[in-house]
């Protein structure tokens, strides 16, 4: 990069592109069965929502088939998927939830 080289001065770029890390979609399924207050709770339980932002992404998912309940790391993802599929086990609903890299 000698000026003399006859390239005046052109620096070029080697910075790598940002590295950002990988984020996961939290999915949560329809079904016949599991209730809809039962739906309405996980969502304030485990992901902080008000009741009313609960309701609505319930019935999103109820009349859509599924939603995206939130976007998070590897970690916090598959965290949040446990809780919500251990709750419902214990509570003997089928409610599935599942994530997917974005
Ligand atoms: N479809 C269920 C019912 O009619 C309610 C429901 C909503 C179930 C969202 C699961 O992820 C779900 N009782």
């Amino acid at each position: 990069d000698d000026p003399a080289d006859g390239d005046a001065g052109v620096v070029l770029e080697t910075r790598k592109k940002t590295q950002r890390p990988p984020l996961y979609k939290v999915l949560l399924l329809n079904d016949d069965y599991t209730p809809m207050e039962f739906v309405v709770h996980v969502l304030e339980r485990f992901f902080g929502m008000t009741h009313s932002q609960a309701f609505e992404l319930m019935l999103t998912v109820h009349k859509k088939g599924l939603a995206v309940v939130g976007v998070f790391s590897f970690e916090v993802a598959e965290t949040k998927v446990a809780q919500v599929m251990d709750f419902a086990r214990r509570h003997q609903h089928p409610l599935q939830c599942t994530m997917e890299k974005e």
